[in-house]
């Protein structure tokens, strides 16, 4: 009689027992389906893929978390670039998109201060950081494309600007910088400005190190010519209208 009473308690327990243990399963296996997909918004596919009832729509670190698929990828090796990042461009608020060769699109905030003007941004040559301007054309940061994470955010001016360009270059190209340079063009109604940003990769670090302003605005920003120790701002690409010299300290010295 014990082990009838027994084998019908067990029975109980496992009737019991038996729907909670697949709610549990269930659970499981949802969350573990979010974790696989469901969690990130997959563009132009015309389906709710993160299940927030809106579709096809731009993921955020807030909503969405970084892509998994992405999110450990080295951003100082230029090749993780190049595999798994189809585009990006500056956007309005201080943001930047960028869309994942699975095709979903991240809308990163690298700047607190919401604006209409899209942010300039720039793949920093032989890495795969981008180079972020703030849409007033004050501001610069590295972003790293596959986790969203800023870095190196560095106030240039406390001037808004209007219209901002951004070149690349070795200016020294010397034993003593192999490094390559990231140069700012910014403008408004009143003044241009010249600024030279160092990059240290390894530390993800931008230094200011040198700032000019003229007065001539009739020039385009993203017409900037850069060379080794020079820089000359154009209003096209044959009416050179201010030159600068570069010294050795990348201190800009109007010639
Ligand atoms: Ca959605
Ligand atoms: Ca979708």
């Amino acid at each position: 009689m014990k082990h009838t009473r027994l084998g019908i308690g067990l029975i109980a327990i496992a009737l019991f027992a038996l729907p909670w243990a697949m709610n549990i399963s269930h659970f499981h296996f949802g969350v573990a389906s979010a974790r696989a997909n469901a969690a990130i918004e997959i563009d132009e596919n015309d389906i709710d893929d993160d299940g927030d009832g809106m579709i096809d729509e731009m993921n955020t670190l807030d909503e969405n978390g970084a892509n998994p698929a992405y999110s450990a990828l080295d951003p100082t090796d230029k090749d993780n670039f190049f595999s798994s990042v189809k585009s990006f461009s500056g956007y309005e608020n201080n943001t930047v998109l960028v869309r994942f060769n699975d095709n979903s699109v991240y809308q990163y905030t690298v700047f607190t201060d919401d604006t209409s003007y899209d942010t300039t941004v720039r793949r920093y040559k032989r890495t795969s950081y981008l180079v972020v301007l703030s849409g007033d054309g004050n501001e610069i940061a590295l972003l790293n494309p596959f986790n969203g994470i800023v870095s190196g955010d560095t106030m240039i001016s406390d001037t808004e600007y209007t219209d901002s360009g951004m070149k690349q270059w070795n200016l020294r190209r010397d034993e003593g910088d192999k490094t390559i340079e990231v140069i700012v063009t910014a403008k408004n109604d009143d003044e241009t400005r010249v600024s030279i940003i160092r990059v240290n990769v390894g530390d993800a670090t931008l230094t200011l190190a040198s700032t000019d302003t003229v007065s001539e605005t009739n020039v385009n920003v993203d017409k900037t010519k850069v060379r080794s120790h020079w820089i000359v701002l154009r209003v096209g690409i044959l009416q050179p209208k201010v030159i600068f010299y570069v010294n050795d300290d990348y201190e800009l010295e109007r010639a």
